[in-house]
């Protein structure tokens, strides 16, 4: 097979790419190694900044979006039993969007495929060749036979845990990194919100987060071990612990939990992300903890860049774009890693904090909700910074 941009991974940084290509007359194809009903079923990100939501609209795939996603102001911070309400709308003048990642990538699937766009799922085997070279190539395993992708680019878009970043020779990459003392059991139930936006609890029982995902699913999380099993919870244990760390708020309405698992917490960046004709998009080049809820949103971000970068070179045969794609992707990585490690520290109790350092935090919340400065650094920052 011969393309101009070969893409791994139909997560939403492969999936928006192959879009914002197609939109430019540039085409592409995408091989993803798990079927299209896993990819849809995922559940992941739940928050888009305001410019990601704007962009699904003005490129033709907000429509859904637009109809069954919510809308917020702000968010509120709940901590020594009281609540506190974030303004972002009032502060910065932005909103965020809660729109379920697996409903974005839904979207951009379908709408590939209605554009005659080229999905393969199911695929297997898949290894990069020539990233160096004119001619770089993906080979593959696709209905039992031995297949070859030949194109200009290839955008290593299989998240963490994917084959393109491992594919880069040694010594190739510098990794910055932290893992965290800590992860976050998350839950999806049947049940109406407790309040109208997200609640970030900090709490002496440890962390606890209130999201949705429609007007009668709500998502929640806990903190907990890096190696918690899930499983040994029973519902009514979730619900009562999450109970107790959101003090201060109303009871929670209590429905099934149809959906549990364990995330861990870590900050991860390789750098450059471009190497030769491979360049590495979304969370295959870095990862937060999902305190800031912007993993998704960078990844997005890095393919509005990098889709530019193509544009440019293919419509005027410029390279400024390609040569400065990786400069400009971590430019923005690196203000939402600090964010999202300053959310992250914040908000969560560390083993090894003393009582000095619960205090600290209890400080600098209370210092955060005095102060309008302090409101719109968080409010410009969790709204999403502008795009470049
Ligand atoms: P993805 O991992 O989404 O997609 C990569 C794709 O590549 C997958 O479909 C995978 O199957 C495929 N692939 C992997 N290896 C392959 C191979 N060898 N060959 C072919 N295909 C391959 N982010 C937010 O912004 N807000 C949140 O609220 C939020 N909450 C989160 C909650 C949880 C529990 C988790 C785990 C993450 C959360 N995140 C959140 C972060 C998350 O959304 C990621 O940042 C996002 O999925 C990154 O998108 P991609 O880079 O496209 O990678
Ligand atoms: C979610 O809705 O899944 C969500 C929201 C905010 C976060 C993380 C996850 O910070």
């Amino acid at each position: 097979m011969r393309t101009r941009v070969g893409i791994v991974g139909a997560g939403p940084a492969g999936l928006m790419l192959s879009h914002l290509l197609h939109r430019s007359g540039i085409e592409s194809v995408i091989v993803e190694d798990r079927s299209r009903a896993h990819c849809e079923a995922r559940v992941r990100a739940g928050l888009m900044e305001q410019w990601a939501a704007d962009m699904l609209v003005e490129t033709g795939v907000g429509d859904r979006l637009r109809r069954e996603s919510m809308v917020h102001d702000g968010i509120y911070l709940a901590f020594s039993g009281a609540l506190h309400h974030l303004d972002f709308q009032r502060l910065v003048g932005r909103r965020v969007t809660i729109y379920g990642q697996q409903e974005v990538v839904k979207d951009l699937i379908a709408r590939r495929l209605e554009d005659g766009g080229t999905i393969l799922f199911d695929v297997s085997d898949v290894s990069l060749h020539e990233i160096g070279g004119a001619a770089p190539r993906i080979a593959f395993t696709h209905d039992g036979r031995a297949q070859i992708i030949e194109c200009d680019f290839i955008a290593g878009c299989d998240g963490f845990h994917g084959i393109s970043r491992e594919s880069l020779p040694e010594g190739a990459l510098s990794i910055y990194e932290r893992d965290y003392p800590f992860g976050w059991l998350g839950i999806i139930a049947e049940a109406p919100p407790v309040a109208d936006e997200l609640i970030y609890s900090y709490h002496q029982r440890g962390f606890a987060l209130f999201s949705m995902r429609s007007p009668s699913v709500v998502r929640y999380y806990l903190q907990c071990q890096p190696d918690e099993n899930a499983d040994a919870w029973s519902d009514q244990e979730i619900w009562n612990e999450l109970e107790a760390r959101l003090d201060g708020v109303r009871p929670l309405p209590r429905g099934p939990i149809i959906e549990k698992g364990v995330t861990p917490m870590r900050s991860f960046v390789a750098e450059p992300m471009r190497h030769g004709r491979l360049f590495l998009a979304g969370d295959s080049a870095h990862i937060v903890p999902p305190t800031g809820a912007k993993g998704m949103n960078l990844a997005l971000a890095d393919v509005r860049v990098l889709a530019h970068a193509l544009t440019l070179f293919y419509h005027n045969g410029d390279t400024s774009g390609l040569d400065t794609y990786s400069d400009t992707a971590l430019r923005r990585v690196w203000k939402a890693q600090r964010f999202s490690w300053w959310m992250t520290q914040l908000l969560h109790l560390f083993p090894d904090a003393n009582v000095f350092d619960r205090r600290r935090q209890i400080a600098e919340l209370e210092y955060l909700v005095g102060s309008e400065h302090a409101m719109a650094s968080l409010a410009e920052n969790y709204a999403g910074l502008p795009v470049e």
